[in-house]
């Protein structure tokens, strides 16, 4: 089998044997757009702290050919994600988990797949494969737009006509050449829902632009210190990511059947009780989110986001678990609870004697508390309760 009709049906057929149902191919040139427009975006701070973003990546990863020596293709692999799950009407305050995050770690599920698929290509069409998803150095969604799997949006997400953006995205490069597909003629049009819809801020006035340092996903994510003061009470109930980009876009209905490993396994999963998760230990954390996306976030980053969480929708209800986080190993942690309490009074979440309550729990907190950065939350925190009054 030489024809390139033929090895471009057998390298589908081959990522298609892994579950992949979405397929396309990019000639593997580098890509000179992509790569003006992410050296701007480093420029500009648009990375924030990924400190892993820096030119030399930037380069890299808009080069198939330093990827792969040689590469003359990319096979481009999607799996859907987007199915929703109802929420328990149980009336506890509960945080939200992006959709990509509520199963398995999707990059381990990618990696088995892909792995399978470049060992075939090398074995069965002695061809050179290298497979990646997510943290390698290809820059994914321009490459999928080249593909012609779908377009880049206003939000930057690679959206596919049918499903919207609710893909992941995985490439293979590989030395077989094949005829490229056609990149789509399709665009957002008039549309800017999800700049509208996006509570920080983050993507720019016009779109295809996504600042980091003002985006949900980045700093519940990635972020391993204090989330800006300004942004925490936009914040809503997001623990992990943030999809209300994807949310607001009308390509694809955001029901599309997932495959199955990311679909969450309890309503926990996508949508957990906010008070339990402050009582959260390493060990616990540990054994809850083994082998999924939140173990990202570390056991403080998580606390501190469901703290977050808990200022913005919490009531009298998550008062005590709060109050008790003041007192948490951690100093981000107790920075954050100290926030919390603040942002629930202001809220008019709490009754009086509710109020008077927090604020003398961050005055005992406040008498032996010795990190600076904590007391001045605590100090914040007091200053916004009493102009609440
Ligand atoms: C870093 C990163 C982030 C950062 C983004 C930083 C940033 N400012 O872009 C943060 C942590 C914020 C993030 C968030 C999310 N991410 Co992310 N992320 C990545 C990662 C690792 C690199 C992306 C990157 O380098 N961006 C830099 C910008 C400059 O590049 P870009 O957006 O890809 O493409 C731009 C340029 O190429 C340019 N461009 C392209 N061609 C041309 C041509 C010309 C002429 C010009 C001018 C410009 C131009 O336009 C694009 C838009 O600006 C990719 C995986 C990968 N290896 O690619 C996943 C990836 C993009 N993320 C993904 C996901 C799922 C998410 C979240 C939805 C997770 C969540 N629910 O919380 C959010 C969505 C936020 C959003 N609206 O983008 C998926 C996206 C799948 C899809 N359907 O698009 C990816 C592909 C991971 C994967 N393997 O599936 N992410
Ligand atoms: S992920 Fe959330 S915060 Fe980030 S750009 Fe999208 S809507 Fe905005
Ligand atoms: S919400 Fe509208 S503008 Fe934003 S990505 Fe979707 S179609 Fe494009």
């Amino acid at each position: 089998m030489t024809g390139t009709t033929e090895l471009k049906a057998r390298l589908t057929g081959l990522a298609a044997e892994q579950g992949f149902p979405l397929v396309r191919f990019a000639p593997a040139a580098p890509l000179l757009g992509a790569r003006a427009a992410a050296q701007a975006g480093l420029e500009a701070g648009h990375f924030a702290e990924m400190g892993w973003m820096t030119e030399e990546w930037v380069h890299r990863a808009t080069d198939p050919g330093r990827f792969l020596a040689g590469a003359r293709t990319v096979m481009m692999v999607a799996l859907p994600y987007g199915a929703t799950t109802p929420e328990p009407a149980d009336g506890q305050a509960r945080g939200r988990i992006a959709r990509y995050a509520r199963g398995r770690d999707y990059h381990r599920v990618f990696e088995k797949k892909l792995r399978r698929v470049a060992k075939a290509i090398r074995e069965e069409l002695g061809g050179a494969a290298r497979a990646t998803v997510d943290y390698g150095p290809l820059l994914e969604r321009p490459l999928a737009a080249l593909s012609g799997m779908g377009w880049q949006g206003k939000s930057t997400m690679l959206l596919v006509p049918g499903v919207g953006p609710w893909v992941l995205l995985g490439a293979v490069a590989t030395d077989i050449e094949v005829e490229p597909d056609a990149a789509l003629q399709k665009s957002c049009g008039s549309c800017t829902r999800c700049i509208v819809a996006c509570p920080t801020g983050a993507i720019s006035p016009e779109g295809g632009v996504v600042d980091a340092r003002r985006c949900i996903s980045y700093h519940t994510i990635e972020n391993r210190g204090a989330i800006p003061r300004d942004l925490r009470s936009r914040f809503g109930n997001w623990i992990f990511g943030c999809d209300d980009c994807l949310i607001s876009c009308p390509v694809g209905r955001g029901d599309e059947p997932s495959y199955p490993d990311f679909l969450p396994r309890s309503p926990d999963d996508a949508t957990p009780a906010l008070s339990p998760l402050l009582a959260l230990d390493e060990a616990t954390f540990r054994a809850t989110y083994s082998g999924r996306p939140i173990m990202r976030a570390k056991r403080d980053g998580l606390v501190r986001n469901a703290c977050i969480a808990i200022g913005n929708v919490g009531g009298p209800a998550e008062l005590e678990p709060l109050i008790g986080a003041l007192d948490d190993r951690s100093p981000l942690v107790r920075g954050h609870a100290a926030w919390a309490v603040g942002r629930m009074c202001e809220r008019g979440a709490l009754e009086a004697n509710e109020v008077t309550r927090a604020e003398a729990a961050l005055e005992v907190r406040q008498g032996i508390e010795a990190d600076a950065e904590v007391c001045e939350e605590l100090d914040q925190a007091i200053r916004v309760i009493q102009a609440s009054r």
